[in-house]
C-alpha cells in the first residue's frame, strides 16, 4: 500500500463498491439461490416476489437477452439455472427492489419446487463414474515403474486436503449504471475487469466496447475474485439492462459463503521410492481434484498441481496423473497458490511417510533431495538461478535446525501430556500464468503538463500493494518523486484486454508495462531537453530527483519546467507500454516446456506445542528465509509473506469446510468457519529476506511475492503431526488436512487404528 492508500484506509475513506454513492433511481438486487445440491426445477414462480413491497422486477434465465453462459475456459456454467440445479447456492433468480432489505425479503417469496436427485460429492466417486471436466493429464520423467523396482524402500499412501473459504473482507459486489445504446458501466470488485467485461457483453448480447468495467480497489480477493466476481456483475448488468436503472448487487457474508467457490479439495494416492541413504529415486502420484459443479478455472488449477507435484525436490523418475472431477459442490476456484499447495502437501506427506519407515527425521530426506542448479523438472524446465539450497542453508545458519530439534526433544522427554513438534518446509513456486497467453500486460501513462503523472495499468489493487509497486517503478523510471505519481483505477477503456491480477504476477507484468511506457516518455523528454540545453546528446541527459542533469551535472532545469516546455513544443507526454513475458512455451502433447519465467524459493521452520489431553495446540514459532531478489518494496513483501503464512497455516489447521450427505454446506457462515485470529496465529514470526542478485526476469530485479509464502503454512501441519507422533510413536495417523483439534484428538485416542503399548498408555 502506498502512503495515500494507507491514510484512506485508516480513516475509513477508501471507497469500495458498496461505498459508492447511490444514483437517483438506483435499485438493489438480491438473489434466490438453490437450497439443494442437485435436482430438476419443477416450478419457479416469481409472481409473489414481484407483488412484494418495493419490488420492480424479478429476473430468471428467460430474461437474458444474450447467452446464459459464464464459463470462460469451458462453457459449462449458466448465469441463472434453467432446468436443473447442480449445487447448493446456485443462483436461480434476481430480485430488484428499492432497498436491499426489500429485495432480500421478496426473494424468499419466490415459489420454488425442485425434484431432488442424489448429490455426487466425492472426487474419487466422480472419477469412477466418468464425471470428468476434462481428460486426465499425465506428466512423466524417467521411468517410475522401473525405478520403483530397484528402490530399497517403497512407501505408498493416501493424502487429502480440504477446501478453503477465501474470507475476503469485502464480499462480492457490483454496481452498474446504464449508458446510451444499452451499454453499461460497471463497478466490479473483480481481479479481472476484462473477464467481467467479456462475460457481461456475452450475457447482454453486446459488443465489448459497450461494456466498461472500472475497478478502484478490492477489499481482498485471494483468487476468489479471479473468475467468481463475474456472475454478480453480470446479474447486476442484466438488472440494469432490463430496468434501465442503476443496479447494485452486494452479497452478504452468508450468501457469499454459500454461493461462491473456494479452494479445491484434493484426494491423492502416492508412492515414493528411496534408496537406503534417503535419495528419492521415484515418485508416483494421482491427484483427484474435486472441481465442483462447473469447470471455472479448475483445469488451470490442476495444471499447476501437475507443475508443483515434486515441490522443491529433484526426483529423477516421476509420474503424475491428475483428474478434474465434477461433483455437486459449489464450483471451486482460484485460491492463493492455485493447486500448488495441494500438490506440495502430498509431496511432503510422501516424504514424511518415508521418513517414518526409515526411522529418520523428514528433514534428512528433504535436505538431501533439494533442487539444485541445472536439475530438470518433470515438465522439462531446467532450474536456473536456483535458491533452494541457499534458503535452506541460510535458515539453518540463522535458526539452527539442530538446536531447535534438540530443544523439542528435550521438551518432549520432560512432558508426558504436552508434546512439541517441529517441521521444515522448503518452497519452490513457478511464476507465470500457466496459460501462456495470459502473460501480457499494458499500461497507459500520462504526464500532465504540470508535471504530475497518472498511471493506468491492468493491475487491480486488492490490498496486496501493487499500486505502490507500480508507482515505485514509474517514479524510478521517470526520475521523479513518488508524490508526483497517481495510480488510476483499473478500467477497461483505458487499458484493454487485461489478464486477471493473479498468479503473483500483477506487479511483474504491469510493472514491466509501466516501465516501458515511462521509458518512452523519458526518452522523448531527454531528446527534447538536449535540444533545449543545446550542445549535448540525449544520452547525456538524465532526470533524477525531479531535476534535469547533463553529464550528471545540475542544469537548473526542473522536471516541471521541462514538462511544461515540452508540452508547448508539442512533445507527446503520454505513452502506452506493452509487455509479454519472453521465453515461455509449453507443448501440451509432450507435456514439456518452459512454463515459468522463474521460480521463488524459501524455507520455513515451524514449532508447535500440542496438548495431548485436549487436542488443542499453539503455533509457537515460525522462522523463515524468503528469496526476494531485489525487492521493489520490502515492507509490502514482508506483509505478503506473513499474511500468506498465516493463511496457509489456517488452511492446514483450523479452516474446515463441511457438507452434509445431501451436499449442503454445514460451514456456510462466519459463525461456523474458523479462520486464524490474533490468538491462533504464530506467537512469533521471524522473517529474513534473502537478498540476492537482481532477478533478471522481473521488473527492476524483483521477484513476485503473493502466493509462494502461502506454502510455508504446510510446515504447521507436519509440526503437529510430529507432536502427535511424539505422544503416540506407533499411532496410525492420516495425511489429512485440516488438522483441527478434534481430528487430532480422535486420532490420538482411536484405539481401533493402533495398538497402544502399555508404556505409551
Ligand atoms: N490464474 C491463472 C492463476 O489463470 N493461471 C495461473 O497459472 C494462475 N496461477 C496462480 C494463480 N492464479
Ligand atoms: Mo490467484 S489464486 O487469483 O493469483
Amino acid at each position: 500500500m502506498n502512503e495515500r492508500e494507507r491514510e484512506l484506509h485508516v480513516q475509513g475513506r477508501s471507497l469500495f463498491v458498496d461505498d459508492m454513492p447511490a444514483a437517483v433511481g438506483e435499485l438493489e438486487g438480491a438473489i434466490l439461490a438453490s437450497p439443494l445440491a442437485h435436482g430438476q426445477i419443477r416450478r419457479l414462480d416469481t409472481a409473489p416476489a414481484l407483488a412484494a413491497p418495493g419490488v420492480h422486477a424479478v429476473l430468471t434465465a428467460a430474461d437474458i437477452p444474450g447467452e446464459n453462459q459464464i464459463g470462460t475456459i469451458i462453457q459449462d456454467e449458466p448465469l441463472l439455472a434453467e432446468e436443473a440445479v447442480h449445487y447448493q447456492g446456485q443462483p436461480l433468480a434476481l430480485v430488484l427492489a428499492d432497498t436491499r432489505r426489500q429485495a432480500r425479503l421478496a426473494a424468499r417469496r419466490i415459489v420454488l419446487e425442485i425434484e431432488e436427485q442424489p448429490a455426487l460429492l466425492d472426487a474419487r466417486e466422480a472419477f469412477r463414474r466418468g464425471e470428468l471436466i476434462a481428460a486426465p493429464r499425465t506428466f512423466l520423467l524417467g521411468d517410475v515403474e522401473q525405478a520403483l523396482a530397484k528402490c530399497d524402500l517403497v512407501v505408498d499412501g493416501r493424502c487429502r486436503s480440504g477446501g478453503q473459504e477465501h474470507f475476503y473482507l469485502e464480499p462480492q459486489s457490483a454496481l452498474v449504471h446504464p449508458r446510451e445504446q444499452r451499454g453499461v458501466r460497471i463497478h466490479s470488485s473483480t481481479q479481472s475487469p476484462t473477464a467481467v467485461q467479456k462475460v457481461c457483453a456475452r450475457v447482454l448480447g453486446l459488443p465489448m466496447h459497450e461494456v466498461e468495467v472500472d475497478t478502484r480497489r478490492l477489499g481482498g480477493a485471494f483468487g476468489g475474485k479471479e473468475d467468481q466476481a463475474t456472475p454478480w456483475a453480470a446479474l447486476a448488468a442484466l438488472g440494469c439492462w432490463k430496468t434501465g436503472r442503476p443496479v447494485r448487487l452486494v452479497l452478504d457474508r452468508r450468501q457469499d459463503m454459500l454461493s461462491t467457490g473456494k479452494r479445491h479439495p484434493y484426494d491423492s494416492d502416492f508412492t515414493i521410492g528411496l534408496n537406503r541413504e534417503g535419495d528419492i529415486l521415484a515418485y508416483r502420484v494421482f491427484f483427484y481434484q474435486n472441481a465442483g459443479a462447473a469447470a471455472d478455472l479448475s483445469t488451470s488449477i490442476l495444471e499447476r498441481s501437475l507443475f508443483h507435484a515434486t515441490g522443491s525436490y529433484f526426483i529423477p523418475n516421476v509420474r503424475v496423473d491428475a483428474a478434474c472431477c465434477r461433483t455437486n459442490l459449489v464450483p471451486f476456484t482460484a485460491f492463493r497458490g492455485f493447486g500448488g499447495p495441494q500438490a506440495m502437501f502430498v509431496m511432503e506427506a510422501a516424504i514424511q511417510a518415508a521418513a517414518d519407515k526409515l526411522g529418520v527425521e523428514a528433514r534428512v530426506i528433504q535436505g538431501r533431495n533439494l533442487l539444485k542448479e541445472g536439475d530438470v523438472l518433470p515438465y522439462g524446465m531446467e532450474v536456473e538461478h536456483c535458491r533452494a539450497r541457499a534458503c535452506w542453508t541460510e535458515a539453518d545458519k540463522r535458526y539452527s535446525f539442530d538446536k531447535v530439534y534438540r530443544e523439542v526433544s528435550s521438551f518432549n522427554e520432560k512432558h508426558s501430556y504436552r508434546k512439541q513438534g517441529v517441521a521444515i518446509m522448503p518452497i519452490c513456486f513457478g511464476i507465470s500464468f500457466t496459460n501462456i497467453s495470459l502473460n501480457q500486460a499494458r499500461a497507459l501513462v500520462h504526464v500532465y503538463n504540470d508535471g504530475s503523472v497518472g498511471v493506468s495499468s491492468g493491475a487491480v489493487e486488492m490490498g496486496q500493494g501493487v499500486n505502490a509497486k507500480i508507482a515505485a517503478v514509474a517514479a524510478r523510471t521517470l526520475g521523479i518523486g513518488l508524490e508526483r505519481i497517481k495510480l488510476e483505477s483499473t478500467n477497461t477503456t483505458r487499458v484493454a484486454n487485461t489478464s486477471p491480477t493473479a498468479a503473483s504476477s500483477g506487479s511483474d507484468l504491469n510493472g514491466m508495462a509501466t516501465q516501458l511506457a515511462c521509458d518512452s516518455i523519458r526518452r522523448r523528454l531527454q531528446e527534447f531537453a538536449a535540444t533545449q540545453l543545446g550542445d549535448c546528446a540525449a544520452d547525456e541527459i538524465t532526470i533524477s530527483g525531479g531535476q534535469v542533469l547533463r553529464a550528471s551535472q545540475a542544469t537548473g532545469l526542473s522536471w516541471e519546467e521541462l514538462v511544461d516546455k515540452a508540452y508547448w513544443a508539442r512533445v507527446c507526454l503520454s505513452a502506452q507500454g506493452h509487455y509479454a513475458t519472453p521465453r515461455l512455451y509449453f507443448d501440451r502433447q509432450q507435456e514439456k516446456g518452459q512454463p515459468f519465467a522463474y521460480h521463488v524459493y524459501g524455507t520455513a521452520l515451524c514449532r508447535v506445542t500440542l496438548d495431548c489431553l485436549r487436542g488443542s495446540y499453539s503455533l509457537d514459532q515460525v522462522q523463515l528465509v524468503h528469496d526476494s531478489a531485489t525487492s521493489l518494496a520490502p515492507d509490502i513483501d514482508l506483509g505478503q509473506i506473513e499474511g500468506a503464512l498465516v493463511q496457509g497455516l489456517g488452511w492446514m489447521t483450523v479452516e474446515e469446510l463441511q457438507w452434509d450427505e445431501q451436499g449442503r454446506q454445514r460451514t456456510g457462515s462466519a459463525a461456523a468457519y474458523k479462520i486464524p485470529d490474533m490468538r491462533f496465529g504464530p506467537q512469533t514470526v521471524e522473517t529474513a529476506i534473502l537478498e540476492g542478485e537482481p532477478n533478471p526476469y522481473a521488473v527492476l530485479g524483483s521477484k513476485a511475492v503473493g502466493e509462494p509464502p502461502f506454502m510455508y503454512g504446510i510446515a504447521g501441519w507436519f509440526a503437529l503431526y510430529r507432536a502427535m507422533r511424539a505422544f503416540r510413536p506407533k499411532g496410525k495417523f492420516r495425511f489429512e488436512a485440516p488438522l483441527t483439534p478434534e481430528k487430532i484428538l480422535t486420532q490420538l485416542y482411536d484405539t481401533t487404528a493402533q495398538q497402544i503399548s502399555s508404556r505409551e498408555a
